[in-house]
């Protein structure tokens, strides 16, 4: 095809110069300004012929390449070897990193702003007299991490009888004991897989949903990337249709890793979109379907209808397999708030808590999953492409009181 091109534009510059040669210098006064160096390919100009006028002739229409007649069909006028083609660049595919022991390699970044809970509590505890003063301030530092009243008034009680029945207190051993409330806390037998491989058919589907900014494009980005890492196939459906902007951020995501994005009109049908998303999911033969949405909290019934049939009309290809909620661990009580709304709204399966990297309200994670009873199942660590991490209790809870 190269080769053609190539032929084709020689042919004309070949022609062109003849002609202009032979037309001599009348018409050189006459001619425009030069046009510029490189031959406009798309448009090649009417050969010129003898006698023919400076002006370029309006009444002919010009040729694009394809019509151009080849001079004695495939006539080979290329006389030098062509060119070697410059390669055109081919968007790089990442590998994400795997995404086993993620929590613990990412550990620092939940210290970092965390360990206030844990080394108060301990400092608290380590007192020589634990008197109700001291149980107050210990029962604040829980409340101030948005552990939630219930939770905080749980753990003090717990920790009040341990504490007596051990007498003496050595920090190993108070150590311990904090680290085995909080665990309880937490919680140990949740189920906190993200499901996106049914048994009986593919692919998986999982919605992501939550108020805008807490970070919903960002973690299906940051999900594909997993999906991928762990060998899986992705696609990605833009049923944010509200802005334009937002399909772009998911898109950009999914190329990096080689996952196709379906996208509908900017302000066009969420429902379609994510209904579109599955089928093409289905056609392609990929093992899971991630849906992206909108998390306008402007009035709820408008929330309510638009999510609500997101889910109904992707419930025409299958069940949804995932529904996470994307929490912005920053926003701490206001997140729970939005949990409940949600929780009216779909069936919430997963929580997931971002933005945990710069907080020091990790308690958040106990006080939604009593809200929900939903476990939460990843954590978002940083804006980092590989930054969000399966959420494992036991790692959680060290990062909280530090080694
Ligand atoms: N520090 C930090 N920032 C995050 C995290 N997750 C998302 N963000 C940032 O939060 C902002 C909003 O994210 P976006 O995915 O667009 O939110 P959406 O409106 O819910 O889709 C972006 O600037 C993200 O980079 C996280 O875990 N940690
Ligand atoms: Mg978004």
């Amino acid at each position: 095809m190269e080769t053609v091109i190539l032929a084709v534009v020689i042919a004309v510059v070949v022609l062109g110069a003849l002609g202009g040669l032979i037309v001599g210098s009348r018409r050189k006064k006459s001619l425009p300004p030069p046009p510029p160096a490189a031959p406009d390919i798309t448009a090649p100009p009417a050969e010129p012929h003898v006698g023919d006028e400076a002006e370029t002739p309006r009444d002919e229409p010009r040729r694009t390449i394809e019509e151009v007649d080849l001079p004695g069909g495939s006539a080979p006028v290329a006389v030098e070897e062509p060119p070697a083609v410059e390669e055109l660049p081919v968007p790089e595919i990442e590998v994400p990193e795997p995404t086993a022991g993620r929590l613990v390699r990412l550990r620092a970044r939940l210290s970092r702003s965390q360990n206030a809970l844990g080394k108060g509590l301990l400092t608290l505890l380590s007192r020589e007299h634990l008197d109700e003063e001291t149980w107050e301030e210990v029962e604040d530092t829980l409340l101030t991490a948005d552990v939630g009243v219930q939770p905080t008034q749980e753990l003090v009680e717990r920790l009040r009888e341990r504490v007596k029945v051990l007498g003496t207190r050595t920090p190993a051993e108070l150590r311990g004991l904090l680290r085995e409330e909080l665990l309880t806390l937490v919680g140990t037998d949740f189920d906190r897989t993200v499901k996106t491989e049914p048994e009986d058919r593919k692919p998986g589907i999982v919605m992501v949903v939550g108020v805008n900014g807490t970070g919903k494009t960002t973690t299906t980005g940051k999900l594909a990337r997993v999906l991928v890492a762990d060998g899986r196939t992705v696609v990605l459906g833009a049923a944010d249709t509200f802005r334009a902007a937002a399909a772009d951020q998911l898109q950009t995501w999914g190329e990096r890793v080689g996952a196709y994005t379906v996208r509908g009109p900017e302000a066009g049908d969420p429902a379609s979109v994510a209904f579109d998303a599955v089928k093409e999911g289905k056609e392609m033969g990929v093992d899971v379907v991630l849906i992206d949405t909108a998390g306008r909290l402007h009035t709820k019934t408008g929330l309510m209808d638009e999510l609500g049939k997101v889910k109904r009309v992707v419930e025409k290809h299958a069940p949804l397999d995932e529904v996470l909620l994307v929490l912005d661990a920053t926003t701490g009580q206001n997140g729970l708030v939005q949990a409940r709304v949600f929780a009216e709204v779909v069936d919430i399966t997963g929580i997931v808590l971002t933005k945990l990297d710069g907080t020091a309200k990790g308690g958040i994670v106990v006080a939604v999953q009593r809200e929900l009873g939903v476990p939460v199942k990843l954590v978002g660590l940083g804006e980092g492409a590989d930054d969000l991490a399966p959420f494992e209790p036991e790692a959680f809870v060290d990062a909280l009181i530090g080694e």
